[in-house]
């Protein structure tokens, strides 16, 4: 790969590529395959100050300074309207931030990166930046992530942090807080090593609740913008505190084939920017056996279908415009995956995608109208940093990583996203204007990481959820309504309220095996006296929970489980450090479980690890024996129950 290294000690001081500033208007910018170094001796330089808007990528980057120089590795402060963009596979060494995200209005998507000696903090993320992040590995003396202000840099803030998969780990074992929250965050599945503990959050502005759990987080969430906000999930019916929790693929890397294996439809009596449709130079292209279709930068005009068939497996557009009302179409060939990418259509135009083939469909760094299947079983899609209009899918599984959809959708009378019995699952969604941005409909499953409204909001429901399923956190921006229908009942509520929303249905809880019981339910019983709290700072889980100072009281949470197998048993409880709560809460409560094959007693510390679902173990449990977790009361102080799930496993 290329490097580009700053010559030593030159006392360079801006960085060593830089977009620009804002404000938008920086559409499809993008990094690919480099290597940033900055050299020694230029202690103040950055390495990569990027800008895009709506669609642009920084992908497969390396950057580098010396132990105890640089500035910012990927700086993403500069101007407003930075995004929305897909930062991934990008490894930062050293320098006083790997990544500073700041200023709002678009929302940034990150996958895979990896951070390491850093000075000050591995990312900071401040002045309301909404940013949706999987699987983050940091190796830091300094907190892995600061969302809110940092002394030197940045004293304004707000902002909103998703995290999804994180590995944080502080090589001194020295202790501190792996990530410093203030905002609205969401956490799932992180681990840290060598901090004392994952989150800890501001006091003054008393938002979200803060954990001693010091390797392992399952679910977190903080409170978003007021301060008495609820912590747990939003749902007009009775609901789960938790996310959906797809299984979630990768996407599939289809490495560039040979150069001699590669066709232009300009070989084939094509022409760039012409009125003259291409559609039959471009089929000509494909079925001439190239493994890869490319269209030269310029505009060409697609007014038929162009099938994907025999042996292409990629079709690039490197930054080439498709204009018309054409169709391009996956039908069956030799890949078993096809890889679109690269190509823009300029507002106007129509050019549909159908899925005609079981294969395996990458869509990647474009902006297209629409994607449709056209068989009862279309295969698989993968979308990576895209614009569309509108899509759909019926039967199908789907995982999209910055998904920004654009255009009204209202007047067109269509959701944007239409999920049909198919499970989907997004990583940063940016929507605008008025339309329904995702209807869920016949037992399909929508999970979404992250999602920013921007601009005006109509009379159509942002979320619409029929008889099926959605977990979405970080919904932000504007308000909206949430439409959730079950059977002959429809029930809407006000998205203005929800940093996490949940709507499950009970045929999805038996189909995917969870069983979940609040204190709320009617399942719930307690011996004793028992007290309704929610004077926690967030992350109660139903409407309230309740606590007992009785060493004989005792609470049951009953369940009977959809199948015979396994189940991983959480239970939750909060834990205010700080507050006057704390101190009061027992170190030894004990949590017997009833399961198919007898019971089993386990002992928690409920002076930490609040907020979150803390795994007591995997058991067996059977259909036709009701289960059971049983709380007892402590003489040794106060216990909590709130909430107990079963997962399949
Ligand atoms: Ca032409
Ligand atoms: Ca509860």
């Amino acid at each position: 790969l290329t490097i580009l290294k700053l010559r030593d000690g030159l006392g360079f001081t801006d960085a060593l590529i830089d977009f620009g500033a804002g404000p938008a208007q920086f559409f499809r910018n993008a990094v690919r395959d480099l290597t940033l170094d900055i050299g020694s001796g230029n202690p103040q330089a950055s390495g990569l100050k990027f800008n895009a808007s709506n669609q642009g990528t920084v992908a497969n980057v390396r950057i580098r300074a010396p132990a105890g120089e640089g500035n910012v590795g990927l700086d993403l402060s500069h101007s407003g309207e930075i995004g929305p963009l897909l930062v991934r596979d990008v490894i930062i060494e050293s320098f006083g931030l790997g990544i500073w995200s700041r200023y709002q209005t678009a929302s940034q998507t990150y996958e895979n990166i990896t951070l390491s000696g850093q000075r000050e903090a591995g990312w900071l993320n401040s002045s309301a930046q909404d940013v949706y992040a999987r699987n983050v590995t940091s190796t830091n003396t300094v907190p892995a992530i600061v969302n809110g202000p940092l002394a030197g840099r940045d004293n304004t803030g707000e902002g909103l942090f998703v995290l999804f998969g994180g590995q944080l780990n502080n090589p001194m074992a020295s202790g501190g807080t792996a990530i410093r929250n203030q905002k609205a965050m969401f956490l799932k599945g992180v681990k840290a090593q060598g901090y004392s503990r994952i989150v800890s959050r501001d006091l003054v502005s008393f938002r979200g609740n803060e954990t001693d759990v010091s390797t392992s987080l399952f679910e977190y969430w903080a409170n978003g913008k007021t301060a008495d906000r609820r912590g747990g999930a939003i749902s007009s019916f009775d609901t789960i505190d938790a996310t959906i929790d797809l299984p979630v693929l990768e996407t599939p890397e289809v490495p560039l084939s040979a150069l001699d294996t590669w066709a232009s439809p300009l070989s084939f009596g094509g022409a760039l920017n012409d009125a003259v449709d291409d559609t039959a130079a471009i089929q000509a292209a494909i079925d001439s056996g190239a493994e890869t279709v490319f269209l030269p930068r310029g505009r060409w005009l697609i007014e038929g279908t162009v099938e994907l068939r025999g042996s292409v497996r990629r079709l690039i557009g490197t930054e080439a415009t498709v204009t018309g009302k054409g169709i391009i179409r996956i039908a069956d060939g030799s890949a078993c995956v096809v890889v679109i990418e690269r190509i823009e259509q300029p507002v106007g135009n129509s050019i549909r995608i159908e899925h005609a083939s079981r294969r395996t469909l990458v869509l990647q760094n474009m902006l297209i109208a629409e994607y449709a299947p056209t068989i009862p079983n279309a295969g698989r899609v993968f979308i990576r940093d895209v614009v569309m209009r509108r899509l759909t899918f019926r039967n199908q599984e789907v995982w999209a990583r910055q998904l920004n959809l654009e255009g009204s959708a209202a007047a067109a009378g269509f959701p944007r996203v239409l999920n049909d019995n198919s499970r989907v699952w997004i990583l940063g969604m940016k929507t605008e204007d008025d339309g329904t941005d995702v209807q869920t409909v016949n037992g399909g499953l929508t999970e979404v990481y992250g999602g920013l409204h921007v601009g005006a909001v109509g009379t159509a429901p942002r979320l619409e959820t029929i008889d099926a399923s959605v977990s979405a956190v970080g919904l932000r921006g504007g308000v909206g309504t949430l439409n959730e229908v079950r059977g002959l009942e429809r029930r809407t509520i006000d998205q203005g309220l929800t940093d996490f929303h949940s709507s499950l249905s009970p045929q999805a809880l038996v189909q995917l095996g969870i069983v979940f019981v609040d204190n709320g339910d009617a399942r719930f019983s307690t011996t004793g006296t028992w007290t309704s709290t929610t004077s926690f700072p967030g992350g109660f889980a139903g409407a309230d929970a309740v606590f007992t100072r009785e060493a004989s009281a005792s609470a049951t949470f009953a369940f009977n489980v959809p199948s015979a197998a396994s189940y991983e048993v959480f239970a939750r409880w909060m834990t205010e450090r700080s507050g006057q709560n704390h101190s009061g809460h027992s170190q030894s409560v004990p949590y017997t479980i009833r399961h198919a094959q007898g019971t089993s007693t386990v002992t928690v510390n409920q002076q930490q690890s609040g907020g979150d679902f803390i795994s007591l173990g995997t058991f067996v449990f059977d259909p036709s024996l009701s289960g059971q977790v049983v709380i007892n009361g402590s003489a040794a102080g106060s216990v909590m129950a709130d909430a107990v799930m079963l997962r399949r496993r």
